[in-house]
């Protein structure tokens, strides 16, 4: 039988609704829901190819038990027992500091990694958190929490409305942007430049989102804090500020980017002093303005201090928290993920190199330090949500050696990969159309205000276990109640607690109810919708699961508008402009303009077919563009005497890869894509033409400081050709 069901992309962050014909449980056809009022009917490749996702015959089904070499299937009650067996055995040997566990990106969109992702560490009792986001956007997180005094308080491009757009180190007609929750950024960005306005991109390379531009800037990588610190100085300088917001460290600012005029950083920057110049007063006189970065800025040194120039740049342009500039989404659902008290990091320290918690998290760049190094806390079990390190982790293949040193591991993921084939257990969780949908984590920064829900679109077999289960039952093996207690029972647990907080809060939509009586009259399937549902009620638009439901295409809630005062969390009651953490990092900064630079800097490279590691298994999304190869510039590949194939050396490692000449990358830098190398593991099409490893190349010892986040852009190499 033949039906449609209408659905969120849940593989990246631009959340575009999805029209799905089905037959039966397969998914015949993939369309962009043209009654999205958000997504209006995009759809880029991988959405249109969800379909052969979701039947990819190399996804698992069952759980695997590993015994030696060889993997078992296993029942779920079988599979369960054994991390029971395996985890309890752990604590029993070595206490809760040997656990650990890490949370990859599917966790950051799926129902129940949200719901989980606390109750599970909460429960695991080990300093030992590992998630993506110190390979990702922790810099971004630090940056609002110093600043803002929240490390959730993102501002997001008023990108419908500005009259001017910078954007750095973000590619997002490939990406489909990030931190900026904006379906069919093409459109988005085309409407920009109709009504008039400006699109500036600054990337080493000339991406499909610089060439729409109006204006590129080829910044050399690793760069960008000191290009933002002289924008800065111009504005002071020159006296173009109009803050609109109520600040304070103005005069420590002044201080700190006293040195850096746009002559001091031209060459560290590779961007002509006048050119810089311009760059501040356009922003300055434009009507309004938006300066958005993302992981080009985020995953490299001094990413920290990158994004606080940001937000310090559309504050002083008087674009902060301003319609055209940047805003904050008032979110649907009720805003749990705030903290009531100001953000404060360093609250412990790994254990082998003294590197800071944030957010309650160790930076992942330090995982392979702390598996290998013997003594008290040392891990020795490991739960894998989501999350493939041994690609997507700097130095990967230093992590994929170490994990074998683990006494246990149970990965929940349903491929068998270079990082789950080390686990011991395997828990697949379900396909994307048999599970609930709803994005707590994008619709925080989506550039409207918007919310949907989508249910499943399969019911699940009577073999098979929801994601939400998965970890429900892990949270309880780990908290002490054993395989076999009742799921359900946790998820009215965490659901009492949320109430119990949210009807003492004065302003939420639940205020001074009684949590009980709340909590009896909600609707839902399980204890994901439940809990949205609860959320949903609790939240500012007085909305439900089932006023949710009523509008399979979503529902617009408006555009977005002021609401920074209701944010700010810091001990001054302000935001800071310049907050004493950051000093340090900028006289670092300021000591490290003269450095000469290396032979070449690798930076990445995002693919529009692809998505991380995990999409390579996907017959129709490869090929074509799809391939993973090192961008090098004409003139160095004549220079270097590269032809088809060279090898690129760093101080973690060497790889060999194919060369693409292309002009459209700066001269002394090359590009590789991550999430390639696949080796092992059960993808028959991945495993072929599989590329290279990346991150065997990123240096897992340097990270920028603040945040403990990986630095992936700016890697000194050297590159010579392949001899064999
Ligand atoms: N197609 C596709 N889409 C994805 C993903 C994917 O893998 N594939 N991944 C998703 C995820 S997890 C994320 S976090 C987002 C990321 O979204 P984006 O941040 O938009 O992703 P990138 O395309 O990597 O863009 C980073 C850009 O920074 C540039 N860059 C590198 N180094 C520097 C530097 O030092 N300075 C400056 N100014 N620029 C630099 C790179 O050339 C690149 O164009 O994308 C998401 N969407
Ligand atoms: N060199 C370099 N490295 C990078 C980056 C870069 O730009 N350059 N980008 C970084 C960024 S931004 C990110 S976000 C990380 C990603 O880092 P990770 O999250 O560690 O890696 P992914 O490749 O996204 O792996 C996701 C895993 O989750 C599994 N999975 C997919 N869907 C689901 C699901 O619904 N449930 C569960 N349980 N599992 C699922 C997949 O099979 C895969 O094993 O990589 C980072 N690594
Ligand atoms: S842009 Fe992202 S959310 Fe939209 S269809 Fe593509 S993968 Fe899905
Ligand atoms: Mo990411």
């Amino acid at each position: 039988m033949t039906t449609t069901a209408y659905r969120t992309c849940p593989i990246c962050d631009a959340i575009c609704g999805l029209r799905l014909t089905l037959d039966g449980d397969r998914v015949t056809s993939v369309t962009g829901d043209e009654a999205d009022p958000l997504s209006r009917g995009f759809i880029c490749p991988k959405g249109a190819s969800l379909g052969a996702i979701d039947a990819d015959p190399d996804r698992l089904r069952t759980p695997l038990i590993r015994e030696g070499d060889d993997w078992r299937e296993a029942s779920w009650d079988e599979a369960f027992a054994a991390v029971e067996a395996g985890l309890s055995g752990v604590i029993e040997r070595h206490g809760r500091q040997a656990l650990a566990a890490y949370f990859g990106n599917p966790t950051f969109h799926t129902m129940a990694g949200f719901l989980y992702r606390q109750p599970l560490s909460e429960s695991l009792g080990t300093r030992h958190i590992y998630s993506v986001s110190t390979i990702d956007q922790m810099p971004k997180q630090v940056a609002c929490g110093l600043m803002l005094g929240d490390p959730m308080a993102i501002a997001v491009p008023d990108l419908d409305r500005t009259d001017h757009l910078v954007v750095i180190g973000a590619n997002p007609l490939e990406s489909n942007g990030s931190l900026c929750s904006a379906p069919d950024f093409p459109r988005r960005l085309r409407a920009l430049r109709r009504r008039g306005g400006r699109l500036v991109v600054i990337d080493p390379r000339r991406t499909r989102t610089a060439k729409a531009a109006d204006e590129h800037h080829a910044i050399l990588p690793g760069t960008d804090a000191a290009l933002l610190l002289a924008v800065v100085h111009v504005l002071l300088a020159e006296e173009l500020t109009t803050i609109g917001v109520d600040v304070t460290g103005l005069d420590e600012l002044r201080a700190l980017a006293r040195d850096f005029a746009p002559d001091a950083v031209a060459e560290h920057c590779g961007i002509d002093a006048d050119a810089i110049t311009r760059l501040a007063r356009d922003l300055a006189a434009a009507p309004t303005a938006a300066v958005y970065a993302r992981t080009g800025t985020c995953t490299a040194e001094f990413g920290t201090v990158t994004q606080w120039l940001v937000d310090v740049v559309n504050i002083l342009t008087g674009n902060f928290d301003s319609q055209g500039g940047v805003l904050f989404t008032r979110t649907a659902h009720a805003e749990i993920f705030r903290a009531p008290e100001p953000y404060q990091q360093g609250r412990w320290h790994s254990r082998v190199k003294g590197m800071p918690e944030t957010m309650g998290e160790l930076p992942v760049a330090t995982l392979a330090d702390e598996i290998e190094t013997p003594g008290e806390g040392q891990p020795r079990a490991l739960l894998m949500i989501a999350g493939n390190p041994v690609l997507s982790a700097p130095n990967g293949p230093r992590i994929g050696r170490a994990l074998p040193n683990l006494e246990f591991m149970v990965a929940v993921d349903p491929y068998l990969n270079e990082t789950t084939r080390h686990a011991n257990v395997v828990m697949p969780p379900p396909r994307i159309t048999q599970s609930p949908h709803y994005d707590f984590l994008e619709q925080i920064v989506a550039v409207r205000n918007y919310t949907r829900f989508s249910p499943a679109a399969v019911p699940l077999a009577s073999d098979q276990r929801s994601e939400a289960e998965i970890m429900a039952r892990l949270t309880l093996i780990v908290a002490g109640a054993g395989a076999a207690a009742d799921p359900a029972q946790l998820d009215e647990q965490i659901i009492e607690q949320v109430l119990t907080a949210l009807t003492q809060l004065p302003g939420s939509g639940v205020s001074g109810q009684d949590p009980a009586a709340v909590q009896a009259g909600l609707d839902g399937a399980d204890g994901p919708e439940r809990f949205l549902d609860a959320l949903l009620k609790a939240g500012p638009y007085g909305l439900s699961l089932a006023a949710l439901r009523a509008e399979p295409h979503g529902i617009d809630l408006g555009a977005l508008e002021p609401r920074v005062k209701e944010l700010i969390r810091t001990q001054s009651g302000r935001i800071e402009l310049a907050p004493a953490e950051l000093a340090d990092d900028v006289a670092r900064l300021r000591s490290g303009l003269v450095r000469r630079p290396a032979e070449m800097l690798l930076i990445g490279r995002r693919q529009l077919r692809s998505n991380n590691s995990w999409l390579h298994n996907v017959e129709p999304l490869r090929g074509g563009s799809n391939r993973c190869t090192l961008l090098v510039h004409p003139a160095d590949a004549d220079r270097l005497g590269l032809a088809e194939r060279a090898v690129i050396r760093s101080a973690a490692g060497e790889v060999e890869v194919a060369v693409e000449h292309s002009d459209t990358i700066r001269q002394g830098v090359v590009s590789l894509p991550h999430g390639w190398g696949h080796t092992g593991g059960r993808q028959r099409v991945a495993t072929t033409d599989a590329g290279v490893n990346a991150n065997a190349l990123t240096d897992e010892s340097v990270v920028d400081v603040l945040s403990g986040t990986a630095v992936f852009n700016g890697v000194p190499v050297t590159v010579r050709p392949a001899t064999s």
